[in-house]
């Protein structure tokens, strides 16, 4: 059977990750075999190591009940499985949102959240901290057929009163819409959250899948709409060719992807089903039109461009692939929905992904490269000086290298000096992550629930949750200010040690607050559009959805402070290191001039053994530099100039 183009992409991705590692591997190992390696350059590698490890790429399935995500899922993702691997049939089978990955730090099965924990404040992304009060079900690995049956509790339900749904937040007798009572009681999913944890190839190469449960639940988890969707690498919207746009599927595409900030590029379109419009009694002309008709009006409905529309039968995709039948793939039009899907990954995240690790590997070997030539400086340094001495007198000598003990000592003085300036700027930075850290913001958190709860009318529940934006966001300035200063503070030593020494190395970069900033304000944008008609905030004011909103919105807020944190602190850790790795180098310099000299003074040679090591050293440092260019010029193949580094052969 043909290789499918999303296998091929994850291939791809997962050699260049392995390769990219190896080559910083190698280039760690040898810096260290040649002393080059100082606490800024191994932190640097362990950083940039680490975000490689972690790097996933998510795909978000989204879709109104019964539309064929799962089968979809199945049909593009793990055909290979040989039979369904996810449960997909009549009737909602996905009753809470799935998440598809591989983590080897859980074991292989169906982790399944308790829906009770609506009932409590914290966001889902705190859950997936501890998997304590998660249950589980183990999968039999070495019977795979037993995975599909494994995953049921999917979609189970249970019955609780009226109360508990409310307190829930997932029954409202005021909607059109509302579950039926029974008895006092309203059927509602048994689990909040899944995680469906397998060592798929796939998987085990980065790919995270988010199955998503229809309308009524994604309304219900304001996160999904927050943050899990609009952070997915591709969105892939699910219609049914049967039905086309519905009332429901609109309702989903409005509030998920396209009031979501999902860019349009990210977000592709199945028509699934079309088997139930093939008729081999009708002409295939018509077949064709009957198609492109309901593209047409999906596209106009959506306000997508009709190529982003892709006609598809999952369920005839995944039986042709596990029957390796050709003509019923064709027939499916699973490839080009595929082969779009792996087009669009590399182009948008893994493109950023890759720009970023660039830069840090470029001021990686630029350090190494600055530190080298500082070597070097001062060899030609000690050369030129004891040439210059050759023929002096013995008294002359002695005078000299007493001065040259005075000069060394004298410069411990000045990094010691450097010491104290460090550590002013070590305290700026105390403060810094002061105003960033995001236990403060759980107190804010805190503090606006509270007014939430207190407030009586709609409009002071939803001018709380404003109240607290505007906080996150003057925080966030505060910060950004107090980053500014300790850079300009850093710039100035920087700059007094290159007046006064002749250093070379730059003052690292300004630690940017865009992104943070950018996050902040999409929130407050979503917060707008959904608390900002009078009639939205009568309606949801108080309700649990409204709580749930809060909660998700503070969960992504306190998110964003802990990304700026750690940022901050890695900001604060790299700001003195290339002024610090130079006086370090200065001071072994002059001790080792100090040390020529007196055995100069003692010798009375300036000459013979001395010019050998040096000579020694000078050829030494050339290797070095000759070795490191070609780790530059290796990394460049890994990291080139242009996209093209998932090309075909490209990664192998
Ligand atoms: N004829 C036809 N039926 C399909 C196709 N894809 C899915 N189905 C059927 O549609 C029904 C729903 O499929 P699922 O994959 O469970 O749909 P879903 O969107 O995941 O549904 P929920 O998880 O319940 O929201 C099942 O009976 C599938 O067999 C398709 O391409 N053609
Ligand atoms: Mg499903």
């Amino acid at each position: 059977m043909q290789h499918a183009p999303l296998d091929n992409l994850f291939q791809q991705f997962f050699n260049w990750r392995v390769k990219l590692s190896q080559e910083l591997h190698f280039l760690h190992s040898w810096l260290r075999e040649q002393k080059l390696a100082n606490i800024a350059v191994n932190e640097k590698i362990a950083r940039l190591l680490a975000t490689l490890e972690q790097e996933k790429i998510t795909v978000a399935v989204v879709a109104e009940f019964s539309r064929g995500k799962t089968e979809l899922i199945n049909a593009l993702f793990f055909a290979d499985h040989g039979k369904r691997l996810l449960p997909s049939g009549a009737g909602t089978t996905t009753m809470c949102p799935t998440e598809i990955l591989y983590e080897d730090s859980i074991p292989p099965g169906l982790h399944l959240l308790p829906i009770d924990t609506r009932a409590n404040p914290q966001a889902l992304h705190e859950y997936k901290k501890n998997w304590n009060g998660w249950a589980a079900v183990p999968f039999d690995l070495d019977r795979p057929e037993t995975i599909s049956d494994a995953c049921k509790p999917l979609a189970e339900t249970i019955m609780v009163p009226v109360e508990t749904a409310e307190l829930y937040g997932l029954y409202d007798s005021k909607a059109d819409d509302a579950t039926p009572v029974i008895d006092g009681k309203v059927e509602i999913p048994r689990w909040r959250h899944a995680v469906f944890n397998f060592p798929h190839p796939l998987l085990k190469q980065g790919l995270v899948i988010i199955d998503t449960p229809g309308l009524n639940a994604i309304g219900t988890e304001p996160e999904l709409t927050l943050s899990t969707i609009p952070n997915a690498h591709a969105v892939l919207f699910v219609l049914g060719a049967d039905t086309g746009v519905t009332k429901s599927d609109r309702a989903i595409w409005l509030e998920c992807i396209a009031t979501a900030g999902i860019p349009r590029h990210n977000c592709l379109v199945a028509l699934n089903k079309i088997d139930t419009m093939w008729d081999d009694m009708r002409p295939a002309a018509d077949y064709d039109a009957d198609i492109a008709q309901q593209i047409k009006k999906s596209a106009q409905t959506l306000g997508l461009p009709e190529e982003r529309i892709f006609p598809v039968s999952a369920q005839k995709g995944l039986i042709a692939r596990v029957q390796h039948n050709l003509p019923l793939l064709e027939r499916s039009r699973l490839l080009p929905l595929e082969k779009a899907l792996a087009e669009e990954l590399p182009q948008t995240h893994l493109d950023t992904m890759r720009h970023a690790l660039k830069a840090d590997v470029a001021d990686l070997l630029r350090r190494v490269e600055l530190d080298l030539d500082a070597r070097r400086e001062n060899n030609v340094q000690r050369q030129k000086e004891l040439a210059a001495l050759q023929g002096k007198s013995r008294e002359f000598l002695n005078a000299y290298a007493h001065q040259a003990a005075g000069t060394r000592e004298a410069f411990e003085s000045v990094s010691g000096r450097l010491d104290k300036l460090q550590a002013v700027v070590a305290r700026h930075g105390y403060g810094l992550l002061n105003t960033l850290d995001p236990k403060l913001w759980h107190m804010q958190v805190n503090a606006a629930r509270t007014k939430m709860q207190s407030s009586f009318f709609s409009k002071g529940v939803v001018d709380a949750m404003h109240e607290f934006m505007a906080n996150t966001k003057a925080n966030l300035a505060a910060a950004r200010t107090q980053s500014e200063e300790i850079h300009g503070l850093a710039d100035a030593i920087y700059k007094r040690f290159m007046d006064e020494h002749g250093f070379k190395q730059p003052v690292p970069a300004r630690l940017t607050f865009e992104r943070y900033f950018a996050e902040l304000l999409w929130l407050e944008k979503k917060l707008d559009e959904r608390f900002g008609s009078l009639f939205r905030v009568i309606t949801s004011a108080k309700s649990t959805y409204t709580k749930k909103y809060f909660d998700a919105l503070a969960g992504n807020a306190v998110q964003i402070f802990q990304t700026a944190h750690t940022d901050a602190g890695l900001w604060m850790k790299d700001l003195m290191q290339p002024l610090q790795t130079e006086v370090m180098g200065r001071r072994v310099w002059l001790a080792q001039r100090e040390s020529d000299l007196a055995v100069a003074a003692q010798t009375g040679q300036t000459a013979g053994e001395q010019f050998l090591n040096l000579g020694a050293e000078m050829h030494n440092l050339h290797g070095q530099k000759t070795r490191l260019a070609e780790f530059r010029e290796r990394l460049k193949v890994v990291l080139p100039e242009h996209n093209v580094w998932w090309d075909e052969g490209e990664a192998a």
